[in-house]
């Protein structure tokens, strides 16, 4: 069980907005653009400043350092200075003695904004040259070596999708409480899975030492991504105002104005190319992506390259050509999402194979199980697979739950019922875990060991739900063996453990859990030195008698991963995980209503550090694969402006959107060399699943129209763009 979840049931867990407040405690509210693109001409400020409680009114001209939050592209003002670029892009901020009179001031705010011309389409960014970063093409293969395998293939499929975004609707919005300490410098509390990334940020925008800045994170109400890089702004405009005045500051977003503010999971556009020999062996598949970045450039680079990393998903491509383009438009700036743009990778070739199979009327599976992955097997990055478990999870699933009578069942229901249909998907899953970029991939660690035998473990993961101080207790109670009742996880400081990467790319546990390791084996070592028999207590209290250092500092780098961004070419990742799912849906084709009826999945997770959590890791991140393809529809209009920015416009999927039955078996008697105790990362790979959820409505929908034109059965429809919401289908099952 997760060590918070007693606390969590009685209530008693804090979050930023639970921290005790001080006497002179100020709130901060935002004022921000309403329109998508223009050009900034004036702010008036002036009635929000004479109200009543009010501090004062900060514009960009109030930065002490640079106006600059951009950490792979600097290309994201703090404040907006001079134009405007996407609705919600911040323009002031207003500092008062209740968030009550904050947001008042803040609306007596005005801005005279010169309209431009708004981009919202990925492609027709691309078309005009806006593109965040220059365009990236991964191949394997050589171009004529593809061009002559498409020429060589008896099936050649085409198409093209559009793949939504997707609202994180982390329950805990966007925080940050900043206090003032003497000498000038600063602590932060911030809701941030990137604590040095708040500290570095703030510290270039107050143009202070990272060293007067002390990040502090206790845990998340969720982040899934959207507090990697976009917790850095509030906590910025926190520390600004705190350091101006010299009182405690606390931004706290609201849900809506975290819904416009911030941005969410990208929305794609792709056309592709697939060619089959006549065994139904891919022979080349062609895929150019097209990113809707939104208006700056966040992680959007980063996440392009995972796409194009799991652009074949848990399929061996001979011969492929992956394009892909990170496209700038007036939008917010799109960022991480559990699974980092490999979900939308995996969607394009996932909607290749289905077509494919339509075309050969054949089954999907019959296709995706004669191309998966084998040892030694090779990515079009150039890395090789090594404890491949695409073929043995996809073999146990279906052994596992008779996936040939389940086909069987699903025809034989479909040929008798008219108004109702079935469908059955199977969703194969490999994902590359590490940090694409290599330098991420690092963590450090300190432990304390008391000298009454309590034992204090800090390192740089921040816990948001996912577990891992559960797993870090675990981790630290082994090594030292002691009980893990005596370890307590520090709350995440950038004072204790310096130069942390995000909590982020499932790598939490894995990075840390390595540093811990590391960090108690040298404590271990030093007890054991002592060659006593004595019960832990006694041990340590005997250490400490005999002047023992009982703590101890680690880190841990990924040994032997790397990437060459100029060739395409390396081995980015320390391992992969691998698991498939069968995914049932049924669909009223009269209404066009669906359930996802069952999702039956066999999951490598290695040799888990804590086996309930990682299941609720899996249902969890199925979940929100489901709800990302079916049912939450981020809707912009033409103007930038994000229409479904309420629960009552965007549906997220509640208990009834999750299949009545779900069964999660773990692949049995699987070692990890490459990561802490022989596990595997666990906080993306899941959510792929729920991509199934798509493929199995999308069939039982076909079904559908097939035996509306009696005998033309395969006859081609064109695919169906994502979310597949109610709307959407009852369209496809009647419309031309
Ligand atoms: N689980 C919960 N409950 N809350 C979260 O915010 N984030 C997910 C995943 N599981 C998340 C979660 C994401 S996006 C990642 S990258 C991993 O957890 C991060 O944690 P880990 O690296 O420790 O697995
Ligand atoms: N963040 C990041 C990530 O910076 N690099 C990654 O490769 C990554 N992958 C998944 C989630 N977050
Ligand atoms: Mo997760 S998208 O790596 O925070």
């Amino acid at each position: 069980m997760s060590i918070d979840a007693a606390q969590h049931t009685r209530g008693e867990s804090t979050f930023v907005d639970d921290l005790p407040e001080s006497a002179d405690l100020l709130h901060g509210a935002l004022f921000s653009s309403p329109i998508a693109h223009g050009k900034l001409c004036s702010v008036d400020c002036s009635a929000a400043e004479g109200m009543d409680g009010v501090q004062r009114v900060f514009l960009a001209a109030d930065v002490p350092g640079e106006n600059q939050i951009g950490a792979i592209v600097p290309d994201e003002p703090l404040f907006a200075d001079g134009e405007v670029h996407h609705v919600g892009q911040v323009i002031a901020l207003v500092v008062a003695d209740t968030p009550e009179i904050a947001r008042a001031a803040r609306d007596r705010i005005s801005a005279e904004i010169e309209e431009l011309e708004p981009i919202v389409c990925p492609r027709d960014a691309q078309r005009r040259g806006h593109l965040i970063v220059p365009s990236r093409s991964l191949q394997r293969g050589s171009a004529e070596q593809l061009a002559a395998a498409f020429e060589s293939c008896t099936t050649v499929v085409a198409g093209s999708v559009e793949i939504g975004g997707q609202e994180h609707l982390y329950l805990e919005t966007q925080a940050a409480l900043a206090i003032p300490l003497e000498g000038g410098r600063l602590r932060i509390h911030a809701g941030t899975q990137g604590p040095t990334a708040v500290q570095r940020v703030a510290s270039r925008v107050l143009d202070l030492p990272m060293s007067a800045i002390e990040v502090e994170v206790r845990r998340l109400g969720g982040g899934f991504g959207g507090k990697e890089d976009q917790a850095t702004p509030w906590a910025t405009f926190a520390a600004l105002a705190a350091l101006a005045l010299g009182r405690s500051v606390k931004v706290v977003l609201q849900r809506e104005e975290d819904m416009v503010f911030t941005g969410k999971r990208h929305p794609y556009q792709a056309d592709w190319r697939m060619g089959l020999d006549a065994d139904g062996k891919i022979q080349a598949y062609e895929a150019t992506l097209f990113q809707n970045a939104g208006a700056s450039a966040d992680l959007s680079p980063a996440i392009l390259e995972r796409s194009m990393f799991h652009a074949t998903n848990s399929y061996n491509v001979p011969h492929a050509r992956i394009t892909a383009h990170s496209c700038r438009t007036n939008l917010p700036p799109f960022t991480a999402f559990r699974g980092f743009g490999g979900p939308q990778g995996m969607f394009v070739i996932e909607s290749a194979l289905a077509r494919a199979a339509e075309e050969l009327d054949v089954p999907c599976e019959q296709l995706q199980a004669l191309n998966l992955l084998d040892e030694d097997d090779a990515f079009a990055y150039g890395q090789r697979t090594e404890n491949c478990h695409a073929r043995r999870s996809f073999t146990e699933v279906a052994q596992l739950h008779d996936l040939p009578k389940l086909r069987a069942a699903v025809d034989a229901f479909n040929a008798k019922s008219a108004r109702h249909k079935r469908g059955l998907a199977v969703m194969p899953v490999c994902f590359g875990i590490s940090f694409t970029n290599t330098m991420m991939n690092q963590a450090g660690a300190l432990v304390h060991i008391y000298s009454d035998g309590s034992v204090h473990v800090a390192t740089g993961a921040v816990e948001m739900g996912q577990g891992v101080s559960t797993k870090l207790r675990n981790i630290a109670a082994l090594g030292l063996r002691c009980d893990a009742q005596r370890v307590t996880i520090a709350a995440t400081s950038t004072t204790t453990v310096a130069n942390t990467s995000p909590t982020a790319a499932s790598s939490g546990a894995d990075l840390n859990g390595m540093a811990v390791q590391i960090a108690c084996a040298s404590l271990r070592q030093r007890l054991d030195a002592l060659d006593s028999a004595l019960a832990w207590d006694e041990l340590v209290a005997t250490a400490h008698m005999q002047r023992v250092h009982l703590s101890a500092g680690a880190h841990y780098a990924t040994p032997s991963i790397h990437y060459d961004k100029d060739r395409e070419h390396g081995a980015p990742f320390a391992y992969h995980v691998y698991g498939a799912a069968i995914v049932e849906a049924s669909v009223d084709c009269l209404r066009g209503t669906y359930s996802v009826d069952a999702v039956k999945i066999v999951h490598d997770a290695g040799r888990s550090l804590a086996p309930l959590i990682d299941r609720g890791q899996v249902e969890g991140a199925l979940a929100q694969g489901i709800g990302w393809l079916t049912l939450e529809d981020l809707v912009f209009d033409e103007r930038g402006r994000l229409l479904s920015k309420a629960l009552a416009t965007y549906k997220a999927p509640d208990v009834h959107a999750m299949p009545s039955d779900v069964q999660v078996k773990f692949l049995e008697d699987v070692d990890n060399p490459a990561a802490v105790l022989g596990s595997k990362g666990i906080g993306e790979p899941p959510l792929m699943y729920g991509i199934g959820a798509y493929f199995a409505i999308r069939e039982a929908a076909r079904a559908f129209r097939k035996a509306g034109q009696s005998g033309r059965s395969s006859e081609h429809v064109d695919l169906l763009h994502a979310p597949l919401t109610p709307e959407r289908l009852l369209l496809y099952l009647h419309g031309k």
